[in-house]
């Protein structure tokens, strides 16, 4: 198994519903490393860039809805970055299946997830699905300068005389 990073986004439905802890420690079983974690609101560029794979699906304004917060009052999502061997199939395991219903029910989604009336899969948590995805969301939710460790190789920028380290 190769040493990789992975991303996950504890959602809206995961903070208004008080799981972070329970999906916290659910996370640890798989004895990863966090090596960034932080607390933001979802504009709606970072929402259509996440989820660009998804555009043409006809639940795609509801889930940008849904990641921003507009269906559970709560604007806040958790995003972390875990590092280790195998770290993307591991919590994509915990995390289980993308529909929760057929999510094995002792997985994050399985126990904590339900379907919308509307259709829409609300399943508290996102994680990255393969490495080249882990990479290209990583690199959208986190600067450099947020992981304490050398993922990707970095640049330095400019911008109106202050230096700042961006992906290159
Ligand atoms: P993933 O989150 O398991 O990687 P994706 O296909 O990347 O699954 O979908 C992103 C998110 O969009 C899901 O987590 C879920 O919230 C929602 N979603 C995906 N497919 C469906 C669907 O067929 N119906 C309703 N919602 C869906
Ligand atoms: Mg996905």
């Amino acid at each position: 198994m190769n040493e990789e990073a992975t991303l996950i986004i504890i959602k809206p439905d995961g903070l208004k519903k008080s799981l972070t802890g329970n999906i916290l420690t659910r996370l640890s079983e798989a004895k990863l490393k966090i090596i960034g974690a932080k607390v933001i609101m979802v504009g709606e560029k970072l929402a259509n860039t996440h989820y660009r794979h998804l555009k043409d699906q006809s639940f795609f304004p509801e889930l940008i809805k849904y990641i921003q917060g507009g269906l559970h009052g709560e604007n806040r999502v958790m995003a972390l970055v875990y590092w280790g061997r195998g770290a993307i199939g591991k919590v994509r395991r915990i995390a289980g299946a993308t529909n929760p219903e057929e999510a094995d029910p002792i997985s994050i989604r399985g126990a904590y997830g339900r379907i919308l009336t509307t259709g829409l899969y609300e399943n508290v948590i996102h994680a990255s699905s393969d490495p080249s995805e882990a990479e290209r969301e990583i690199k959208l939710w986190f600067s450099p300068d947020e992981i304490v460790r050398k993922l990707y190789p970095v640049k330095e920028e400019s911008v109106s005389g202050t230096t700042r380290r961006v992906w290159q």
